[in-house]
């Protein structure tokens, strides 16, 4: 597509084909460059693949469910996903377990399979959490709190793994500060998400840095979804943005992010060189943001006439299904998900609805382990402010 399509004036040489296993319409074609990463597909088949696609369509009902509560007044803002579903299913059946994954704020699919409730997903949209996502499962499959803020996340993510060296090192018995030489197997790996637009800021910079300083067990993923709100990526980059990370010395590789299958093929084999000690890697997915930048946004204001109907032929879902029909996977199948993303959709609109305001005070609650001055103070105050209200209105 235009918007991906970069001439590279300083470097020279063209850059290889995104690695794909799918084409458009869902038939396996492997492009040349997915030959070295074809092994990371030999144990996954039709059963995961169905999963995926009950994945992706789950998330999209619930995404298309999140819109018009937010049309209602019922959340406040509303950040869709849809078109991105491919990369995301992909690369977060990649994970283990034990990996941590830090979201930015569009990871609806990645945070909800590691384990995190759709409903706590919108709760934060409705104001209903002071921050976290379940307070009975704080770890909620490791996956880190969706940040606004762009980039903070990427320091927050090298500075994790960063740490899940140190802890290996102790668990040898070394108990030295530094993170030091690379090799140190830590046998679990931080994925972090982040845009196109993001990759503009200082702090994926400064991440890369000291990912690639002390070998840190993390992946790097850019969803490029063609825009940082009306600002295309062609104005944000003369490069490609994965030979920004080559120039960090981080391996880096350009997938075509709506095909689930490079995604997870290649998620897989970088998260697994990340626990094994031999550092960080770094994937550009290309995709395309089908709906609004958020609710509060208008595309139809920016975007070149065409540009959304070319890519809504590549639609994640509409391939993946292309694929599992080849794999003679048949209608009865493809309907019964569609009944259950939207009975799924239905159950997070009516629970939404009922959902108890967080009781204000416990906004102090979690700041710190143990009791601490400065916290009492700004808790004592808030009490006497909320009071306030009472007595004006007695
Ligand atoms: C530090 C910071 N600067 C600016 C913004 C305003 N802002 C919110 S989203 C966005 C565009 C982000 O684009 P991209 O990184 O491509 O992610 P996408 O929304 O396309 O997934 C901007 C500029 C912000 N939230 N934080
Ligand atoms: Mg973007």
């Amino acid at each position: 597509m235009s918007t991906h399509s970069m001439i590279d004036p300083l470097h020279g040489g063209a850059d290889p084909e995104p690695i794909r296993f799918l084409d458009d319409d869902g038939a396996y074609a492997p492009s040349a460059t997915a030959a070295a990463f074809a092994d990371e597909l030999a144990n996954v088949g039709v059963d995961d693949f169905s999963q995926w696609y009950r994945d992706m369509v789950g998330t999209r009902a619930f995404d298309t469910e999140c819109t018009h509560l937010q049309r209602q007044g019922q959340l406040a803002l509303w950040v869709p996903s849809v078109g991105q579903e491919g990369c995301q299913v992909g690369l977060v059946r990649a994970t283990e377990p034990q990996d941590h994954v830090f979201p930015a704020y569009r990871e609806h699919l990645v945070a909800n399979v590691r384990g995190v409730d759709r409903l706590a997903i919108a709760a934060q949209f409705r104001g209903m959490t002071h921050g976290g996502w379940d307070i009975t499962d704080p770890a909620n499959g490791n996956v880190h709190l969706y940040t606004l803020v762009l980039g903070s996340q990427t320091q927050h993510a090298t500075g994790h793994a960063l740490g899940q060296v140190l802890d290996a090192k102790r668990r040898a018995g070394d108990t030295a500060l530094d993170a030091g030489e690379a090799g140190i197997e830590t046998g679990e790996a931080t994925m972090v998400f982040y845009g196109d637009g993001t990759s503009s800021q200082g702090d994926p910079n400064e991440a890369m840095v000291f990912a690639a300083s002390y070998q840190t067990p993390e992946v790097f993923v850019v969803q490029n979804n063609g825009w940082a709100i009306s600002v295309p990526v062609t104005r944000q980059s003369r490069t490609p943005l994965y030979r920004r990370a080559l120039g960090f010395g981080i391996r880096a590789v350009q997938i075509d992010g709506n095909d689930p299958l490079a995604a997870y093929a290649v998620g897989r084999r970088y998260l697994r060189l990340a626990r094994e000690g031999a550092g960080p890697g770094y994937i550009e997915a290309l995709t395309y943001r089908i709906g609004a930048h958020t609710t509060a946004d208008d595309p139809t204001r920016y975007r070149p006439d065409g540009e959304l109907e070319a890519w809504q032929l590549r639609d994640p879902i509409r391939r993946l299904e292309g694929h599992l029909r080849s794999l003679g996977v048949d209608d009865a199948f493809f309907a019964e998900v569609a009944e259950t993303a939207d009975r799924e959709a239905k159950v997070v609109r009516d629970q939404i609805l009922t959902l108890p305001a967080p009781d204000p005070d416990s906004m102090f609650a979690h700041v710190y382990a143990e009791p601490h001055p400065r916290i009492d103070e700004q808790r004592a105050w808030f009490a006497r402010y909320e009071s306030s209200f009472e007595e004006s209105t007695a």
